[in-house]
């Protein structure tokens, strides 16, 4: 079994993320979601997401290409994610482009996926409020 692993806050669900998800999932057979916690996101990545941890895990996990979820609560955890979960393939979006290619060193694939454009959860929440809509 090929697994796969990618980490993000997917915050206000939207189409790009499923995207990024049906993609990281074509790459192998198992796919693992490493979401980062209301903590980290707050600490770490100056983030205040409008959704807590446990309701975006909810959202994740009714997603058909979503296997698992776990938390991503620190930069430093990927390569001993690599390892407990015997990963072969870390993907995300090309915005990291170059981020985490020393995954490579613990002999797993490291690809990055062209963002889907014009759509972001911190675009939809100025958009929404100015009443710009996308239909
Ligand atoms: N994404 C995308 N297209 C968009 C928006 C997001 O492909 N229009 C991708 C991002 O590139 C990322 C994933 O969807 O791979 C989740 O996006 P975010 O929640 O913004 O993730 P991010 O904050 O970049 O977290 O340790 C890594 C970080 O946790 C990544």
């Amino acid at each position: 079994m090929r697994k796969v692993i990618t980490y993000g806050t997917f915050d206000l669900f939207h189409y790009g993320h499923v995207h990024l998800l049906r993609r990281a999932k074509e790459l192998g057979d198992f796919l693992i979601v490493a979401l980062s916690t209301d903590e980290f996101n707050e600490k770490e990545k100056g983030k205040h997401t409008y959704f807590t941890y446990e309701q975006r895990k909810l959202i994740l996990e009714a997603i058909k290409y979503v296997d698992l979820v776990i938390p991503e609560e620190t930069w430093e955890q990927k390569s001993n994610d690599v390892k407990k979960y015997g990963v072969s393939c870390f993907v995300i979006g090309d915005d990291w482009r170059g981020k985490f290619d020393f995954l490579k060193e613990d002999g797993c694939d490291v690809v990055y996926l062209e963002r889907t454009p014009e759509v972001s959860s911190s675009a939809i929440k100025t958009d929404y409020a100015l009443g710009e809509r996308k239909a």
